[in-house]
């Protein structure tokens, strides 16, 4: 049992909308929040946008902005994703805010006076997508390990904080608290990248100014990880009286690609300011798509909102927390919600929800009826919610949002069995009492649903006319006969889907097929599927984005007349702004064929 629960999640780069990786992390983060709220731990929850640095910089300039402007807008999408989501962070903290630069001016001071930094030269590779320096054994072909794009070489002098004299303590933390990095593939992991010595950090930059003026020699801005990774403190209200309060972290949430951040680099931070290092570290896999890495750098996003606001959030907060084994990638398709809500939302929670409320209304006037605890069902429920507690605790989200939804299927199986429908006909006390213990089933799932389904809970509360505040309430059958209940209301609506659906001929009206002459191709760098086309149309020249560059060299391009899908909205990939899209037919990425006109046929012709 904890008396706290201070729980943090990366903070995200802006430099283009949040993608659905982003908001699997923080769901993640707040099921636990409000897990450990209802377990009665004072929580704090912090979540927030990481907004200095080059490629922030390089961002903005691409898209003809101040970075300033460029943060501001693209943090508001982050928070407005994350209140969509129903994400009950208690701090959004953007980095950008004087908060938060006065913590780390006098956390930078204290390494400075107590002699952590130095000035040396650096010379290295530098990775601009994630903002880390790269010996040149770590990179792979030249490209940096984590993205595979071009790295730059960097030499310049600079500031170095003493990170290497860290290397052994914190070999030594790890070996001895292995809870303090999970999973114990990611720690060993990390133990096997400390076998070689670990080097001290550089961290200034020059050559830019969006960043944190080194303190003491305004050259220079921060690197921004150093930056970044002050935000927990910031977020625990350093160095106010909340500090000591909510120090240290019980959990840091993040994903893959930064675990060495965070377990290297920011415990060696820690140590060097005598702060208490984290509880833990525990790293979440990544969302993947047809077997790719969401990412913005590669293109490759799907919008949280679009599916939250088709599906209504809470069945995409399901979808992530049930099919993803916490811990492990898990790969998202819209027809697997789309199965999940069918079968498990709709099926099975909001069936049993729907009938045993709409029974009660019906045929008991809308109060809960006479009746007597089973003790065999209020046994299951009440192992239910110890068993969904424990593996909350033990961070197993999926199994623990599984767990509870075997009560759903179990309060089904009574009221099917009890056949309620034909023996309140013959029996009506008898159907009373099954009445009686399924609504205090559906009132105590509406309890342990509610750090996953915040607002299925609520609407199953509301409808009980009962209030979730407490863990205990998941396991004691309080309703009292005559308790009123509110009319029921459908939890879970299938959607019509709008892509693979019969369509009519108007809807394919509306698409217009062009044919295009391909005038110019060239890779992108930094991806192999990635070409940049310029197509040729009567009116004029269209950049195109097309991933084909696994199954055509640009070579091969130019010349050929395709299908140009003309009138969809643009869209930036990879920093281009993309006007429409060719088609191609086939399923990998290494076998794809352009669809293409078997007669000459004129650029600007419609295809019908
Ligand atoms: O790394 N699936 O920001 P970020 C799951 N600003 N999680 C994913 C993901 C995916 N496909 N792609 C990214 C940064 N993430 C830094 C963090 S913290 C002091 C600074 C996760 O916007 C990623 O692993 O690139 C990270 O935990 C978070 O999203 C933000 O990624």
């Amino acid at each position: 049992m904890k008396d706290k629960f201070f729980v943090t999640t990366a903070i995200d780069y802006p430099t283009s909308s949040p993608h659905l990786g982003h908001a699997y992390e923080k769901i993640c983060a707040d099921a636990l929040a409000r897990f450990w709220r209802l377990k009665g731990a004072r929580v704090h929850f912090s979540t927030g946008t990481d907004e200095h640095g080059l490629k922030i910089q390089r961002a903005a300039e691409r898209e003809g902005k101040t970075a300033q402007e460029l943060v501001d807008e693209r943090s508001s999408e982050f928070r407005r994703m994350c209140d969509e989501l129903g994400i009950s962070y208690d701090d959004f903290i953007r980095t950008t805010e004087e908060r938060h630069l006065r913590v780390v001016r006098e956390l930078v001071g204290r390494l400075l006076e107590k002699g952590e930094v130095y000035r040396g030269r650096y010379e290295g590779f530098y990775c601009t997508e994630c903002e880390t320096y790269y010996s040149e054994e770590e990179l792979v072909e030249g490209k940096c390990p984590v993205h595979g794009v071009k790295t730059e070489w960097v030499s310049e002098e600079g500031y170095f904080f003493r990170m290497g004299k860290y290397g052994e303590r914190i070999l030594e933390h790890l070996r001895k608290h292995p809870e303090f990095l999970e999973p114990e593939s990611r720690r060993n992991e990390i133990l096997r990248r400390l076998e070689a010595p670990l080097k001290d950090l550089c961290i200034s930059r020059s050559g830019f100014s969006w960043g944190v003026p080194l303190p003491g020699d305004e050259r220079y801005v921060l690197y921004v990880w150093v930056d970044a990774l002050m935000n927990y403190l910031t977020a625990a209200g350093y160095p106010g009286p909340e500090f000591s309060e909510r120090w240290p972290p019980d959990l840091h949430l993040i994903g893959k690609d930064i675990s060495w951040h965070h377990s290297v680099i920011w415990t060696s931070l820690l140590l060097a300011l005598d702060l208490p290092l984290p509880r833990k570290i525990f790293v979440h896999g990544f969302i993947t798509y047809r077997g790719e890495k969401l990412s913005k750098s590669r293109g490759l996003t799907l919008d949280p909102l679009h599916f939250a606001r088709t599906y209504s959030p809470d069945s995409l907060r399901y979808f992530l927390l049930r099919e993803v084994s916490f811990g492990q990638d898990g790969s998202f398709s819209e027809e697997a919600l789309r199965t999940r809500l069918r079968e498990e939302l709709i099926g099975n929670l909001g069936n049993l929800v729907h009938r045993v409320l709409t029974f009660t209304w019906n045929h008991f006037g809308g109060k809960v009826p006479e009746g007597g605890a089973d003790p065999s069902l209020e046994r299951e429920v009440a192992s239910c919610a110890e068993e969904t507690g424990r593996l909350m605790e033990g961070l197993k989200i999926h199994q623990a949002l599984e767990r509870v939804m075997s009560l759903a299927r179990t309060g089904n199986e009574y009221f099917q069995s009890r056949k309620p429908w034909e023996v309140v006909k013959v029996d009506r006390a008898k159907a009373a009492d099954c009445l009686f213990n399924c609504l205090n089933l559906v009132k105590c799932l509406s309890v342990l649903l509610s750090p996953f389904l915040p607002f299925t809970s609520g609407k199953m509360a509301g409808m009980l006319g009962v209030e979730v505040r407490r863990w205990e309430q998941a396991s004691a059958f309080d309703l009292k006969p005559g308790h009123p209940i509110q009319k029921p209301e459908v939890l879970f609506r299938m959607v019509e889907k709008t892509a693979g659906t019969t369509l009519k001929a108007e809807d394919l009206e509306r698409v217009d097929l062009r044919v295009a002459e391909v005038v110019g191709a060239e890779r992108v760098p930094g991806s192999e599927k990635m070409v940049r086309l310029e197509l040729r149309l009567p009116e004029g020249k269209r950049t195109v984005m097309a991933g084909i560059g696994k199954s055509y060299s640009p070579q091969e391009l130019v010349g050929k007349r395709v299908v140009l899908v003309a009138n969809l909205e643009k869209k930036k990939i990879m920093g281009v702004e993309s006007e429409g899209m060719v088609l191609a037919a086939g399923e990998k990425e290494e076998e794809l064929s352009l669809i293409v006109p078997d007669r000459p046929v004129e650029p600007g012709k419609k295809v019908r």
